[in-house]
């Protein structure tokens, strides 16, 4: 079928964190001005949307996702008259910008909270989940970022006990109350009144609780991404219904784009939220691809080998055909949550670094989704693979550690796990230049510059016509050149091979042929995707190519696209 178009599917998304983008006033925490600052570099990659991950008024545990004030800016980030500015700025530059909104969970500074805890009687109680004590022990839920693993935390002075998925400082809100839900269409609103072009929405697939509480061993909930427990925490039994009630209250009203982050969901699952018959959001960041090569039940832990090409094709292609023609995807091979792009997927030691940087973008930039860049990544930044834990900020890294020696686990096996998977390994500062704290502070940085900014940094690879960033520009401007490549037809090729990724994007009279060898190795492509007659070489991370008998002889991650034009093979 053919896709419909929007300005969304069309949009490249470039994501800024923003403490650690640009610091403007050498507090060593990136801020909204430091953005500015930085919208010319932004601009230049040709991205369409700016999305910003929470600068809201936050005390800060978990880096704004804990959200104390849901109308006002955290001064260490600026002012609401700089977030005016950023809003213009952005327009200015025909980008759009968007922001995520934290609604599962508030800060337990939230003044709601702050009235919630002082008595059952409080009419803010009934904002939170609560477990009194007379009922006993409440039903085991796990809390992701607790110390002891645990989700609910006792309050003496109304005792109970309240839910929290995260840590004790992220209490989850009570959506089952209609008097919370109205308040958070007001903040919405809100934002979109003043220029937000749409939101990227966090842990939204958990607001909706079965408050019956059925029992769930604590085996199931022991990993977020594998078994079962999705069922218990992103399918909660009214979550569809709140989506459409949101939609009709606040998304109808604006040319917004929603997007959902959606913890425990999978591709058959996805057209619930996204069929535009349903009228719920524009599309998932789902976690299949991006966990794949993770043991199950362990604490983010790589198998050893890392990940399966084989497995990753396939859940790619599941989700783009389960997408087809129904709703549209997204795309993302790093974030905030997440170690960096090339270190995961790629190949981080100085011989590659480059080369499967700009592998890895050729896949994100040519696939059937909508293509999200994580800052820094246009730059091949990598894996900081801090060795003392007092170096890491993160609550996540943190509270799990404490977790593991306090049980008397092996936090040396976890410290290594964790130059792999964690998620400051994403947030080191960005690599502006080679001046001291790489450009990014005149100050002492909130987490550690990695030290390779002397090589790796945007103002060497500036005017560099082979550098990561000038590839990531040219890619950019092809996927907009090319409409093969945004609503063009996904047809895997080699479906098992372990080492190539090939796929056609088939339009009508245009075709595009994607090889990316994802390993350090030369590889010999089989015959099905021999060098099509009369195709045009769009796109080659290397200066040549080699060939054998017709067949490609890819490269160590080599990228290649093939264009045939008058394409007449038919899809
Ligand atoms: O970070 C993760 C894995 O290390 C995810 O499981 C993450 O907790 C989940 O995707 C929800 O993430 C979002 O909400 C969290 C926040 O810490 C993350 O930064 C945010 O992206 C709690 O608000």
């Amino acid at each position: 079928m053919k896709e419909r178009s929007a300005w969304w599917k069309e949009a490249v998304i470039y994501q800024v964190y923003p403490r650690s983008f640009k610091d403007s006033n050498g507090d060593g925490v990136g801020d909204l001005r430091g953005i500015i600052s930085k919208l010319d570099h932004i601009s230049s990659l040709g991205v369409d949307i700016v999305w910003i991950n929470p600068v809201y008024a936050s005390p800060d545990r978990d880096n704004g996702y804990d959200i104390s004030d849901y109308r006002a800016v955290q001064p260490k980030m600026g002012t609401m008259e700089d977030l005016r500015m950023l809003i213009q700025k952005v327009h200015e530059k025909g980008m759009k910008i968007i922001i995520d909104m934290v609604i599962n969970h508030t800060s337990d500074d939230h003044a709601w909270f702050r009235e919630a805890c002082s008595s059952r009687d409080n009419p803010f109680y009934s904002y939170y989940h609560w477990w009194p004590e007379e009922k006993g022990e409440p039903p085991h839920r796990c809390g992701f970022f607790d110390p002891a693993g645990k989700g609910w935390h006792y309050n003496k002075a109304t005792r109970s006990s309240y839910l929290h998925y995260f840590s004790e400082h992220q209490p989850d809100l009570n959506w089952e109350n209609p008097e919370v839900r109205e308040q958070l269409y007001d903040i919405l609103r809100y934002w979109l009144d003043k220029g937000i072009d749409g939101f990227r929405l966090d842990a939204i697939t958990f607001i909706s609780k079965d408050t019956r509480w059925p029992y769930v061993t604590p085996t199931i909930l022991k990993d977020r991404y594998y078994g079962d427990w999705g069922h218990y925490y992103a399918k909660g039994p009214r979550l569809h219904e709140y989506l459409q009630e949101m939609h009709e209250k606040v998304w109808r009203h604006y040319d917004a784009v929603t997007i959902a982050e959606a913890p425990g969901i999978k591709a058959d699952e996805a057209n619930l939220f996204v069929d535009t018959g349903r009228k719920e959001l524009n599309m998932v960041c789902h976690f299949e691809g991006i966990m794949s090569g993770y043991i199950p039940s362990e604490f983010k832990k790589m198998q050893p080998g890392g990940y399966n090409l084989k497995e990753l094709k396939n859940i790619y292609t599941l989700w783009d055909k389960a997408l087809d023609g129904r709703g549209w995807g997204s795309l993302y091979l790093g974030n905030h949550d997440q170690p960096r792009m090339v270190s995961h997927w790629g190949h981080d030691g100085v011989e590659y670094r480059e080369l499967s940087a700009k592998m890895l973008f050729t896949f994100l930039l040519t696939m059937r989704a909508t293509p999200f860049i994580y800052n820094g990544d246009e730059i091949g930044m990598v894996n900081i693979k801090f060795e003392n834990i007092e170096d890491y900020q993160d609550i996540e890294t943190r509270h799990m550690y404490r977790r593991i020696k306090d049980s008397g686990g092996d936090v040396d096996a976890f410290m290594k796990d964790q130059q792999l998977a964690a998620r400051d390994n994403g947030r080191t500062p960005f690599q502006w230049s080679k001046d001291v704290n790489a450009g990014f502070t005149m100050g002492k940085p909130w987490l550690k510059v990695n030290p390779n900014y002397r090589q790796i940094n945007a103002a060497a690879q500036e005017n560099d016509p082979s550098s990561v960033l000038n590839f990531v520009r040219y890619l950019i401007r092809l996927r907009k050149s090319i409409p093969a490549l945004v609503y063009g037809k996904y047809e895997l090729l080699l479906p098992e091979h372990p080492h190539i990724y090939a796929y056609y994007r088939r339009a009508e009279g245009d075709c595009c042929l994607v090889l990316l060898n994802f390993t350090s190795y030369e590889v010999l492509c089989p015959a099905d995707c021999s060098i099509p007659l009369g195709g045009e070489i769009i796109v080659n991370n290397y200066p040549g190519i080699r060939e054998k008998d017709g067949r490609w002889r890819l490269q160590p991650y080599q990228a290649l696209v093939c264009r045939i034009k008058n394409d007449t093979v038919s899809g």
